[in-house]
């Protein structure tokens, strides 16, 4: 078991300056997101694993963060890569053991970085136990804990239009599937090997704190909880409008923060969390989630979670759906974030991030992978550690890693990319245009291996990777990332040093400055008599911030920049500056 522990009070009341007792220690810490499948490989078989992990914890203490979330681990058939459990308490043999587990806890815990598990309960796996016996029989005493539905009324059981609602599933087709052997039909909001799980059972709620506890003790430290807001739903099941064009109705508004969302999660917090919050991080990924809702889940009165995962601002450049690519307005990002900002400014807290394992690579959707990619990944991860919240570096932001270059279908894995290339094509649009948006938008450009070297597979594997290696990572990786003090790497170091070091960065109010402008991201934080200005030129030409007090702030001193040594009145190209001053109060 775990020998190292950090409940340690004295960790756990944070040890950044400015932070009191009375601040969580979150609040000056940055996460790290790996996805064990595609971070490094220890046996060969193409696939990362916790052993792999374990072998890179230098790497992640070089770059300073302070948590480590691991994507799914547990047991699974890998439907949807993981994200389909069906043993919410084991290994899976693709990533080792509990032994393993237990050895890469106890060497994160001797570094100082928490561990953050994954967990994913608003569906199992159909291969669960307990599906499998929910399954079995109407008369199964496991049958309610999933949703179970007849066909609709005055159809044919397993006939097109015979689902019990509308509701298309987000992975295409619709979100019910048939059983032959009842008849009968049961939801699942994502892949059919994903059934729903039915949180109104109290039996099923008690699985689930049960197997949380069982977690803790263990020594995680805390849940990065998948769509969590999908867990309570309006048991009337109705069905939802078909958008225009469309072929199934949408349920978001009878799934999405549903009736008893807030009861279910302050019952998690009193049965799981309560009397380990000072050490225990919850972040509940929550899509469609608004500001107001957010600021009931994350005030810490209320007892829910820490913070949420919200998808406005990653919705920026998508119309009707997320293949509905759009251009990226600059103005439309700073409209989503600023507004994030000051609508937890006074209660709740933000959760940062431009990249996971579901978004494509930010240096290739809103900075230029191309000529400035160095410059404009640095750029990006300076606006957003500058923000007020807690940030999340997804595996390779840190090197600046682009979006994969698919040359066809073959080449995607992810479910969602696959189903979505086949209903699409089938509905009659053009393979070249559906592709153009999965290489845009598809979930397999945050997947493809992580880059440790230049050799021929980037030092992830021996073997044959399971989604090829960028060819980029000849120049584009770790090793001569952590050699090159000017790399992107380096420079996402410092700035998760400056939020130790200089308390406004994780404690001052955010002031957006220049909403309408559309190349420059300007904003102010202040802390007591310390005001930063963030400055960012979000595009290819040199400009003048149309600041009034841009004169005096660019003559005074610098904390981090990505241009060498300049000072001028113009940003070149994707430079970003952040400036500190003293003002009275
Ligand atoms: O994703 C939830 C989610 O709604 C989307 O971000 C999802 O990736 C999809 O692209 C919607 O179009 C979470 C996990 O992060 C994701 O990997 C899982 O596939 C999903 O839940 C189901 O567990």
């Amino acid at each position: 078991m775990i020998s190292v522990s950090l409940a340690d009070p004295a960790v756990a009341a944070g040890s950044g300056p400015g932070t009191g007792p009375e601040v969580p220690w979150w609040t000056s810490s940055v996460v790290y997101q790996v996805y064990p499948r595609s971070f490094a490989d220890s046996d060969g078989d193409g696939i990362g694993d916790l052993r792999g992990i374990t072998s890179r914890l230098d790497y992640l203490e070089q770059l300073g963060i302070d948590v480590l979330w691991l994507s799914p681990i547990y047991p699974s058939p890998q439907d949807d890569n993981g994200y389909d459990i069906s043993d919410y308490t084991g290994v899976d043999p693709l990533f080792g053991s509990l032994a393993d587990l237990d050895e890469l806890i106890a060497g994160a815990h001797e570094r100082g970085i928490r561990v953050v598990m994954d967990l994913v309960v608003n569906h199992t796996s159909d291969e669960h136990p307990w599906f499998v016996e929910s399954r079995s029989s109407v008369d199964s005493p496991k049958r309610d804990w999933y949703w179970w539905r007849p066909a609709r009324p005055g159809t044919t059981p397993g006939e097109p239009g015979a689902e019990p609602t509308n509701w298309g599933s987000f992975f295409s087709g619709p979100a019910w599937e048939h059983d032959e052997a009842s008849g009968e039909y049961y939801l699942h909001l994502f892949s059919r090997k994903q059934p729903d799980l039915n949180w109104e059972n109290p039996e099923v709620r008690r699985a689930i704190h049960q197997m949380m506890r069982w977690w803790l003790d263990r020594g995680v430290d805390g849940f990065r909880m998948d769509v969590i807001n999908m867990i309570s739903k309006d048991v009337s099941l109705p069905d939802g409008v078909v958008p225009e064009g469309g072929t199934h109705g949408d349920g978001g508004p009878f799934f999405l923060c549903g009736p008893r969302i807030h009861e279910f999660l302050a019952e998690m917090h009193a049965e799981v969390v309560a009397g380990h919050e000072a050490t225990l991080l919850t972040v509940g990924e929550m899509p469609g989630v608004t500001v107001e809702q957010a600021r009931l889940f994350t005030d810490p009165a209320r007892h829910e979670v820490d913070m949420v995962f919200q998808f406005e601002h990653v919705g920026v450049d998508q119309g009707a759906s997320k293949w509905d690519v759009l251009p990226f307005r600059l103005t439309a990002l700073k409209e989503s974030l600023g507004r994030w900002q000051a609508g937890l400014a006074a209660t709740g807290w933000n959760s940062l991030y431009w990249n996971n394992h579901d978004q494509p690579r930010v240096v290739s959707r809103f900075g230029d992978d191309g000529e400035h990619r160095v410059r404009s990944a640095k750029l990006l991860g300076t606006v957003l550690h500058l923000h007020r919240g807690t940030p999340y570096v997804y595996q390779g932001e840190e090197l600046g890693m682009t979006n994969a270059p698919f040359a066809s279908i073959e080449d995607f894995r992810d479910i969602e990319a696959v189903n979505h290339y086949r209903h699409a094509v089938e509905l009659g649009e053009q393979p070249a245009d559906v592709l153009a948006s999965l290489r845009a938008m598809g979930r397999d450009n945050a997947r493809t291996p992580m880059q440790w070297d230049a050799s021929p597979n980037a030092g992830f594997t021996t073997g044959t990777p399971w989604l090829a290696v960028h060819p980029d990572h000849t120049s584009v990786n770790a090793e001569a990332a952590v050699a090159d003090p000017d790399s992107v790497f380096h420079h996402y170091r410092r700035l998760i040093g400056l939020r130790k070091s200089e308390p406004a960065v994780a404690l001052g109010d955010f002031t957006m400055l220049l909403p309408e402008d559309p190349v420059v991201y300007a904003f102010t934080r202040r802390l007591g008599d310390v005001e930063l200005l963030c400055v960012a030129n979000f595009s290819g030409e040199p400009v003048r911030p149309d600041l009034p007090d841009w004169e005096e702030w660019r003559r005074t001193d610098l904390l981090i920049g990505n241009v060498a040594g300049s000072s001028g009145a113009e940003l070149a190209a994707w430079e970003a500056r952040v400036h500190r001053r003293r003002r009275d109060s």
